[in-house]
């Protein structure tokens, strides 16, 4: 037996295990896919190591995840008999329990597991194939934040503190080493500093509220069925927590209107897609329109040019700081991503 089956072993699931995949989109968590078997019956379940150098308190992550799994469940089972009508699939994980009950297990090295179902006959895209799958995005986003419209975020513990805070951001940047550092690129951070806090003072001064949001709703989190094009479920829930809605429209936005990627070939690549960023929006005004206000809807600008700045941000300060956050295949990958998220934000801004 590998030791992932051993792993596995400790939860509550059963059949034998025929196949285990490393699922290799993240860059944060390590997530396999087992595939089991029991009496001639498949089943596949989401076997993942919580990455504790980002997730510090992975209780915190998994008490999060309960919450919100427990709610949202709610709701989606109130609500089946109207997902039916519409002919919609609408689904998130439950957390598979270790045999002791417990949400997660903790191995002898102190590291974190967790077991969650496997969402059969969807799967995500790394980028956009067309504007009905834009539309879906933004109706699983939009689906998403209605559905923990109504759990109070002071219930749930902010994961990674200053995620998000783009000052936050800025200020590590600024501590970052500068070495080797084209000025340009430094400039470019110069000219945005002001832009950059635009929403933190917004709801500093109770122009925008605090609501559960999902935190990290990039394309490759939104399951889309195989069957029929439409969004079932977002996944990757470990930054939901509360924080502001628009965060979550500019990381879709920017994640989907530039089919290049975040890893992309040549910078002129990049693009922002008018036509999909169109798709988007109409799908999520359609779920969310309902609960936000004309000042959310205000600030959606700001959060759409700012969430590439504050990514290429993070990328810039991770290279500099020799690649500690997001997993490389090589040094200076983080530079690379960097770049074309600070010219995902200049088409954002030529486009305002
Ligand atoms: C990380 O967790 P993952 O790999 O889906 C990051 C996001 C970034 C994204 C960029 C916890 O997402 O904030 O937008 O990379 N998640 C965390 O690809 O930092
Ligand atoms: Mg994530």
């Amino acid at each position: 037996m590998n030791r992932l089956e051993e792993l596995l072993g400790n939860f509550d699931v059963v059949g034998r295990v025929v196949e285990i995949e490393t699922e290799g989109n993240g860059y944060i968590n390590d997530t396999f896919i087992v595939s089991l078997d029991q009496d001639g019956v498949g089943d596949r379940v989401v076997l993942q190591h919580v990455n504790q150098a980002v997730f510090t308190r992975p209780q915190d992550v998994m008490s999060n995840l309960r919450q919100i799994t427990e709610h949202c469940h709610r709701k989606i089972n109130r609500d089946a008999g109207r997902y039916a009508e519409q002919g919609r699939h609408w689904q998130l994980t439950h957390i598979i329990p270790t045999r002791d009950g417990r949400d997660f297990f903790e191995d002898a090295r102190g590291n974190v597991w967790r077991c969650l179902t496997y969402i059969g006959g969807a799967r995500a895209y790394a980028t956009v194939r067309d504007e009905r799958h834009a539309e879906e995005c933004g109706l699983a986003v939009g689906h998403f934040l209605s559905l923990v419209s109504d759990l109070d975020p002071a219930r749930l513990r902010q994961t990674i503190p200053g995620f998000h805070v783009t000052s936050e951001y800025l200020r590590q940047f600024d501590a970052a080493p500068k070495d080797g550092l084209d000025p340009a690129l430094a400039r470019f951070v110069d000219e945005r500093r002001e832009a950059a806090t635009l929403l933190e003072r917004a709801e500093a001064n109770g122009e925008l509220t605090r609501r559960v949001i999902h935190g990290d709703p990039r394309i490759n989190n939104i399951l889309i069925g195989e069957a029929d094009g439409q969004a079932m479920a977002m996944i990757d829930l470990d930054t939901s927590c509360g924080g502001l809605v628009q965060m979550d429209v500019g990381d879709a936005v920017r994640s989907i209107c530039n089919p290049s990627g975040e890893d992309y070939h040549a910078l002129g690549d990049v693009c922002f897609r008018m036509d999909v960023f169109e798709a988007f929006m109409r799908g999520f005004m359609r779920e969310a329109g309902g609960f936000l206000t004309p000042a959310d809807v205000e600030c959606l600008y700001p959060a759409i040019r700012v969430l590439p700045f504050e990514l290429g941000l993070r990328f810039l300060t991770d290279h500099l700081n020799g690649d500690r956050y997001f997993k490389v295949p090589q040094h200076g990958q983080n530079l690379h991503r960097a770049i074309g998220q600070f010219r995902l934000c200049e088409l954002v801004e030529e486009k305002e």
